[in-house]
């Protein structure tokens, strides 16, 4: 068993670092603390604090990683304290202008803290980045979200498109989302380009997420996973969606970390260089195949849902992306 847990660290440990070398070349200069990973720079590692909860891996190849007990029951009690003032209607980023709107693809409600903002925050921060090797600094605010019976995130991807996307601190490298309540029906976090493990999940998942690789919400409970693999590639197989709150409400806070540092504040945006990053399609299963190269970048910027008649069409008449929109099944009948 340790062992195993021991592989896993190592693992996750190298290709975090061959990532940060392959993906950009950071000429990154050592700002503050926020900058250094624990074990970075010669110092030892030492963490500050003890995770008492055990870590799963979800999908090996994809890098998807589940953390129980990540988070203290204290500790979700307090950002929700925070945050349930301060917040409003979530918004996506457009794909093309890379400004934020109010889109009917996310109907959650949510607001950014700041990095550092408290003890608390502080602390959960250190530990997101000693589970993930990125520095506290690479990470934006942490974001808490809160989902009523019906709202849902659909399928998108965390990594940017768009040149306004990527100048600050690189593109999204990695995330870790972090469930703050319990749910009592739907909720779950879902990933639509992975097949659940044996091909179902149990019963108690909402439809929505009986077919695919999927968390459901549980108190103090993080997953962790990477927008870019360790070649550099966007990760595909991150496609991820929140399904609707069926019974009951859904907190989570998710943290988006790039691959160089965030700026914030009055901090300046740091250029990162990155290699041009291919999208590997993933094979087509059943002759289900888009048929404009671009799809995945229109799907990834909400076109599913604002064009859907050209998109994704009507099993009668399949739309012109349907492997990138997941509507797979209007070949099957
Ligand atoms: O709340 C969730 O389950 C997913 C949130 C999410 O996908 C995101 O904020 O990017």
């Amino acid at each position: 068993m340790m062992h195993k847990f021991n592989t896993i660290l190592i693992f996750c440990y190298v290709t975090a670092l061959w990532t940060v070398h392959k993906v950009a070349s950071i000429r990154r200069n050592v700002k503050s603390d926020a900058d250094i990973v624990p074990g970075w720079l010669g110092s030892d590692f030492q963490p500050p604090y003890h995770i008492p909860g055990k870590m799963k891996v979800l999908d090996a190849e994809a890098r998807i990683f589940l953390y129980e007990n990540f988070v203290s029951d204290d500790e979700c009690d307090h950002i929700i304290n925070i945050s349930q003032n301060h917040m409003s209607r979530s918004g996506v980023v457009d794909g093309k202008s890379g400004g934020s709107e109010v889109s009917e693809i996310r109907t959650s409600a949510g607001v950014f803290l700041e990095r550092g903002q408290d003890e608390v925050v502080k602390a959960i921060e250190e530990r997101i980045a000693a589970w993930t090797l990125m520095p506290v600094g690479n990470g934006e605010g942490l974001q808490v979200l809160k989902y009523n019976p019906s709202q849902k995130y659909e399928a998108h991807w965390d990594y940017f498109f768009h040149k306004e996307g990527i100048a600050n601190g690189g593109n999204r490298y990695a995330t870790v989302l972090t469930y703050l309540s319990d749910t009592e029906e739907g909720g779950e976090t879902v990933f639509p380009n992975i097949p659940a493990p044996g091909g179902q999940n149990d019963p108690s998942f909402s439809e929505c997420a009986r077919y695919n690789l999927a968390a459901k919400p549980k108190k103090g409970t993080a997953i962790l996973f990477h927008s870019i693999k360790p070649s550099g590639e966007l990760e595909r197989r991150s496609l991820h969606a929140a399904c609707p709150v069926i019974k009951g409400v859904k907190w989570s806070m998710p943290k988006w970390i790039h691959v160089g540092h965030y700026a914030m504040g009055s901090e300046t945006p740091e250029l990162i260089e990155q290699s041009p990053q291919a999208v590997p399609k993933t094979p087509s299963h059943d002759g289900c195949e888009d048929s404009n190269d671009l799809c995945d970048v229109w799907a990834a910027s909400g076109e599913c849902v604002r064009n859907a008649a050209f998109m994704v069409g009507t099993r009668a008449r399949p739309g012109t992306c349907i492997q990138s929109c997941n509507k797979c099944e209007f070949l099957k009948s």
